[in-house]
């Protein structure tokens, strides 16, 4: 070995030995391991649930009911998605002198590991920085959001199965407190062989160093080890409680850094694109407005007069955003199946096309949701008209969707 790569290896293990502790002891890793996990497999789980509804693999369905599932799917995603953000910083604190070995590798397996950490640590940090600015609708990048995230994801799931996979020795031995905690409440040493710090011995290392590197605790840092976790943990349960007033009415009292209020916007109801800046207002407001009914080559247009004249029915149903926030509504309008029956076309799909141009100018409302008796074309919401920034003259609202696919300002439907 070379004088300068000796130096080198010498230098990372006295920074692994001054940062060791009892709190970055594995049984800490494995603890913090677990939540992050759950929570990354929540997130993949309601995230990918998310994209395939707005985006169906052929011959896809989805349930229609309960009304709220999307409301719950995609409110877990973000709160998971939040609380993911503490504990992954808890994490890399925890493991960061396992982080400074040197040479980083040294066996095939080894290279494996840190390859897949690295992949892991990079692709999560961007996921979870550029999902938690895309809930302020800050899109600060170039790339289509959705398609990022949802690459990402799998190279995180990838990236952690691996990573598991490896630890796996480490993650079994210290998964049991029993095993992990003696009866005087310390944290059981690290000994040679047991886990990754008693296998990664570091050379010319003085003893004191080389014993906190291999995680012997000291006195002090039994309690240290509780103030990461507990730090971790609070930080974690604050970020989602100060934040799933959201969507969960009954936390709206403490939404304090969310950015969507549960009865704040026109009609008590948030508003997520306005009328102007979706480019509408003249449209929208053109009495000469009508909505065409197409079916083949049958097409029927209704004014607005013309729907209010129809059975209307009354419904109560939540907006379930992408970013998060959810709040349910009265809506009052005319039964889309009611419409399509007048066009001689049920169960089939239905395109809804609105006046906006660009990426919301057309949604597909699938049969089992175009039939749903829940599902409208809305006219009213809370005891009103629509307010032009809620979709006057007509929107879609329908039970288990997507907001985004929650189409406003409608200008057809056309049953495919
Ligand atoms: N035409 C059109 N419809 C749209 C949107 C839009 O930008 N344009 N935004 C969607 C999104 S992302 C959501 S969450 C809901 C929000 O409805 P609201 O603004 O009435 O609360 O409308 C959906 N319908
Ligand atoms: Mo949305």
């Amino acid at each position: 070995m070379s004088i300068r790569s000796g130096r080198l290896e010498g230098g990372f293990a006295l920074a692994r030995g001054v940062l060791a502790s009892g709190a970055r002891h594995p049984r800490t890793a494995v603890v913090l391991g677990r939540l992050l996990g759950a929570a990354f497999l929540i997130c993949f789980v309601t995230g990918l649930y998310s994209h395939l509804l707005q985006d169906p693999l052929p011959g896809m369905t989805f349930p229609t009911r309960p009304a709220w599932l999307y409301r719950v799917t995609q409110g877990v995603h973000v709160a998971a998605g939040i609380a993911c953000i503490p504990l992954l910083l808890g994490k890399l604190h925890t493991v960061l002198p396992l982080l400074l070995r040197w040479p980083p590798a040294r066996t095939l397996g080894g290279l494996l590991e840190r390859a897949s950490i690295a992949l892991f640590v990079a692709s999560s940090l961007v996921q979870l920085a550029t999902g938690l600015v895309n809930t302020y609708q800050w899109y600060p990048w170039p790339f289509p959001f959705r398609q990022v995230h949802f690459a990402l994801a799998w190279v995180i799931v990838g990236s952690l199965a691996i990573h598991i996979g490896v630890k796996l020795p480490v993650i079994a031995r210290w998964w049991r407190r029993a095993d992990s905690i003696g009866p005087d409440g310390a944290l059981r040493p690290v000994g040679p062989g047991e886990g990754e710090l008693g296998r990664d011995r570091a050379r010319g290392l003085t003893g004191a160093l080389q014993r906190r590197i291999d995680g012997v605790p000291r006195s002090a840092d039994a309690i240290s080890r509780r103030t990461v976790l507990g730090a971790v943990g609070t930080a974690a349960g604050a970020a989602v409680v100060l934040t799933a007033g959201q969507s969960l009415p009954a936390l709206a009292a403490v939404n304090v850094f969310a950015p969507r209020q549960q009865r704040l916007g026109a009609q008590a109801l948030p508003v997520n694109k306005t009328a102007r800046a979706a480019g509408v207002i003249d449209a929208a407001t053109d009495p000469g407005w009508t909505l065409t009914m197409r079916a083949g080559d049958r097409t029927r247009t209704f004014t607005r007069a013309a729907l209010a004249a129809l059975p209307q029915t009354s419904v109560v149903l939540p907006i379930a955003c992408v970013e998060g926030w959810s709040v349910s509504a009265d809506w009052r309008g005319v039964r889309v199946r009611d419409l399509t029956a007048l066009v001689g076309a049920s169960g089939r799909d239905v395109v809804a096309r609105s006046l906006q141009h660009g990426a919301y100018a057309v949604t597909l409302l699938e049969a089992a949701f175009a039939d749903d008796p829940e599902t409208l074309v809305a006219l009213e919401v809370n005891g009103q008209p629509l307010d032009l920034d809620h979709g006057y003259p007509a929107r879609l609202i329908a039970p288990a969707r997507p907001g985004v696919l929650q189409t406003k300002w409608l200008s057809a439907l056309e049953v495919r």
